[in-house]
């Protein structure tokens, strides 16, 4: 992609309502745009993030045993009323009434619609087990909607929902969509924490919990766990298996409502708090919503029994704020290389220069044709305010031709991430970035 040509609105100053690091880059770095209140556009250099993580969460979705598929956001308000949770979901439900003067809603989660998916055509405990998952966008009209895309009104979800027979089953699935998550944020660079958690509206009193915490200081919650936390690496996570499952299940970690400072398993000074951005939640709630509506299924004996459940989410417009608050410094964002928009961006020093402009084309068309996402900022522009959109919308890596390489025969590679800047022969430098 051509720089001089791509829809990239950077902005030079830092707007006002902007608090935290990863709403005031992500507006300048021109990858969102609000169109209302906790309402955003995605920018094309946003959207290409965005569709990283999507992918990246959908790869193991399916790895886990998942299955996709699409329901719609608006929502019929009568499969609420089953549930009973039309009247108890309050004020974050956009409610909408159409032409014939039908209830409808925009929903903020899909336990309902995906009940009556699988009470329509699952019978019998042979269908089982089953778990359907899409990536869709949610509405809840949040009180406070703020920080950007971290909680916005407006936001896409993962929402993976499980069906088993037994309660011993629906924990199997529960377990491996626990390790599913770990691997997931790691691929993204971060490492999420198992928390135990209040499963609210959700899930209901008697159900088991966990969200997944990323710890930032601009966290909206309060979080608590057991220091051990601190020798899990990265590639643990990435690695994660039922066993590491278990095992950090067995560690202290809680979120706010579940913390209580009286009653801990553990000594206190082995428990840290900080702030946590929740990336994830997964509910196991049996038979919440399969027994009031009818899900059941028919058991080897013959029996009918409601369906047991659990639903999964994963805040995926959320995870580009919260990767951005994990990886950025004062310049800008330091993206990860499996969630960059871009992985390398050709800077041209000095455009007027047939040499750098020769050079400069030659090495984006190979990168292009090897299939490698790169940007070429071929604008018209000083180095310096080239330099510094570099750094702001953070690409991994920077390929720099000036007018003396370009007579040495050398290009410049430098990291986003830092370490001394390298010089290469262009065949070199395309074999570091090819592959
Ligand atoms: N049905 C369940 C799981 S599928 C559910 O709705 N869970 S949830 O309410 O916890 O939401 C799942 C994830 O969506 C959260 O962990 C969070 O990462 C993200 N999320 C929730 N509310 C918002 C919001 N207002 N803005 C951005 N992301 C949000």
């Amino acid at each position: 992609m051509r720089l001089s040509s791509y829809f990239l609105p950077t902005l030079k100053e830092t707007p006002n309502e902007a608090k935290i690091a990863s709403h005031r880059l992500m507006l300048r770095a021109g990858m969102i745009k609000q169109s209302a209140v906790g309402i955003y556009s995605w920018l094309p250099l946003g959207h290409r993030v965005l569709q990283k993580i999507i992918q990246i969460v959908r790869e193991e979705q399916n790895k886990a045993g998942a299955q996709e598929l699409l329901m719609p956001t608006i929502q019929s308000a009568e499969l609420w009323h089953e549930s009973g949770r039309y009247d108890d979901y309050g004020k974050e439900m956009l409610r909408i009434t159409d032409r014939h003067k039908r209830e409808l809603l925009y929903g903020p989660t899909n336990e309902e619609l995906i009940t009556d998916i699988f009470r329509s055509s699952v019978r019998s405990y042979r269908d089982l087990p089953l778990n359907l998952y899409h990536i869709q966008w949610k509405f809840r009209d949040e009180i406070r909607p703020r920080f950007g895309v971290m909680r916005g009104r407006e936001f896409l979800m993962k929402d993976a929902y499980s069906f088993d027979l037994t309660k011993e089953d629906s924990d199997k699935a529960y377990q491996n969509m626990f390790v599913a998550y770990l691997r997931t944020f790691a691929r993204m660079g971060l490492r999420a924490i198992p928390m135990r958690a209040d499963p609210g509206a959700i899930g209901g009193n008697q159900s088991l919990s966990h969200e997944f915490h990323v710890l930032a200081e601009t966290g909206e919650s309060d979080v608590f766990y057991d220091k051990a936390f601190d020798s899990v690496s990265l590639e643990d996570m990435a690695n994660a298996d039922l066993e590491m499952a278990n095992k950090l299940q067995s560690l202290y970690a809680a979120a706010e409502e579940e913390h209580d400072p009286d009653n801990m398993p553990i000594d206190s000074d082995d428990v840290q708090s900080g702030k946590g951005i929740e990336v994830g939640h997964i509910f196991q709630f049996g038979t919440k919503y399969s027994e009031p509506m009818g899900a059941t299924v028919t058991t080897p004996d013959g029996d009918q029994v409601p369906v047991e459940m659990g639903s999964y989410g994963i805040g995926v417009s959320r995870l580009v704020g919260a990767i951005i608050e994990a990886n950025h410094d004062d310049k800008g964002i330091i993206w990860p290389e499996s969630v960059a928009p871009f992985k390398v961006v050709i800077i041209n020093m000095r455009t007027n220069d047939e040499g750098c402009t020769g050079v400069c084309d030659d090495l984006y068309a190979q990168l292009d044709d090897a299939g490698v996402e790169v940007l070429y900022d071929d604008r018209d522009e000083r180095a310096g305010v080239k330099f510094a959109d570099a750094e702001l919308i953070g690409i991994p890596w920077q390929v720099v031709i000036g007018p003396r390489g370009v007579k040495e025969g050398i290009v410049e590679l430098r990291s986003r991430s830092g370490g001394e800047p390298e010089n290469l022969a262009p065949a070199d430098l395309l074999s570091r970035l090819i592959g």
